[in-house]
């Protein structure tokens, strides 16, 4: 196939709509430290009124229980330094540890920090802190993403938090997560009969990694939402295994097309569930494939959809 990564990262890109999110993300970036924090707590506690993670079990827990007891036993004014160091990727201890925790450890920790705050027995916003006109412009931002959107926002943040070590943290030793609702076995998806394309949604379904992974090319690539592709069995395996588990996938409908030399295309739309938030956030993505013309895949992309609408958007230009 004489396709590459980057012309295959073009695929579709006709029919794609700009997302809010990476202009979102900069203009946070652009706050500073506690203007940041602020802006967490304010959007994370107004999100809670409709839509709360799900409790933390306490094995998830285990891995960020020293530093979460750390925290603890600060006195305010450096429970806010480590926050504040957190925020900032400062090379601290406190911010050294977070660096190494998985994405889902970073999350846990927050999850958990935050209900202490709700507690009062960590501060949430520095006393006497006073919103700024750029804390309150980018909450009514946020306020107008939606709920797929504004998670990813939050993820995001916690993601990028803390300093981070040159290798990728292990995930082996921890626990499952649990989805909150079953997640459909069997996949039908509008204009779509690819077998390729139906294994690898219904084997992400079970957390099947190994057979999803088996569906790709020795060289072939996963670019998740906003991210750089992921190249190789190995590394999309590693990923799948911190990144894709307990995911409800539902898709519904898509379009194929297929180039001269028996390569196909295909880009389906759907909703995407994360085991932290279950049934009530649904994402709206799109999956961009390319495959080779022995039905593997070389080259996918996960793309968070700007709007509902663009779920439909599905055109051959
Ligand atoms: C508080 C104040 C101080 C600062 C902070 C606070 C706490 C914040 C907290 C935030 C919690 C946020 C959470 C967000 C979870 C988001 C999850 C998302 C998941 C998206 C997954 C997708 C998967 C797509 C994929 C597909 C594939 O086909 C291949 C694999 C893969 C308030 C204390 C920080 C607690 C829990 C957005 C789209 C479909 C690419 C994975």
């Amino acid at each position: 196939m004489t396709f590459t990564i980057e012309s295959a990262q073009a695929i579709f890109s006709d029919t794609q709509v700009r997302s809010p999110i990476p202009a979102t993300i900069a203009q946070f970036e652009k706050l500073d430290v506690d203007d940041k924090l602020a802006l967490l707590w304010y959007a994370y506690t107004e999100m809670g009124r409709s839509i709360t993670p799900a409790a933390v079990g306490a094995a998830r827990l285990q891995f960020a229980e020293s530093l979460l007891h750390q925290i603890r036993h600060l006195s305010s004014s450096d429970q806010l330094q480590a926050m504040r160091d957190l925020a900032n990727r400062a090379e601290t201890p406190v911010s050294r540890s977070y660096g190494a925790f998985s994405v889902n450890t970073k999350l846990a920790f927050w999850y958990e920090l935050g209900e202490l705050m709700k507690q009062g027995i960590v501060a949430p916003v520095p006393s006497g802190y006073q919103m700024t006109a750029g804390v309150k412009a980018l909450l009514e931002t946020i306020q107008k993403l939606d709920a797929g959107q504004q998670i990813t926002v939050l993820r995001n943040a916690v993601v990028d938090m803390g300093f981070s070590p040159d290798v990728a943290p292990s995930t082996d030793k921890e626990p499952l997560f649990a989805r909150t609702a079953p997640a459909p076995t069997q996949i039908e998806v509008a204009g779509i009969t690819e077998p390729t394309i139906v294994s690898y949604l219904e084997a992400l379904n079970r957390d099947d990694f190994e057979t999803a992974v088996a569906l790709f090319t020795d060289d072939g690539a996963l670019q998740p939402p906003f991210q750089k592709p992921i190249v190789g069995h190995k590394a999309i395996a590693r990923y799948m295994r911190a990144e894709a588990q307990g995911l409800n996938i539902m898709p519904s409908q898509g379009i194929s097309d297929t180039l001269p030399d028996g390569s196909k295309q295909f880009k389906v739309t759907g909703i995407v569930q994360t085991p932290w938030f279950g049934v009530n956030v649904g994402m709206n993505v799109s999956w961009r494939f390319l495959l080779n013309p022995e039905g593997k895949i070389y080259f996918v992309a996960i793309d968070m959809l700007a709007s509902p609408q663009e779920l439909l958007n599905l055109s051959i230009v």
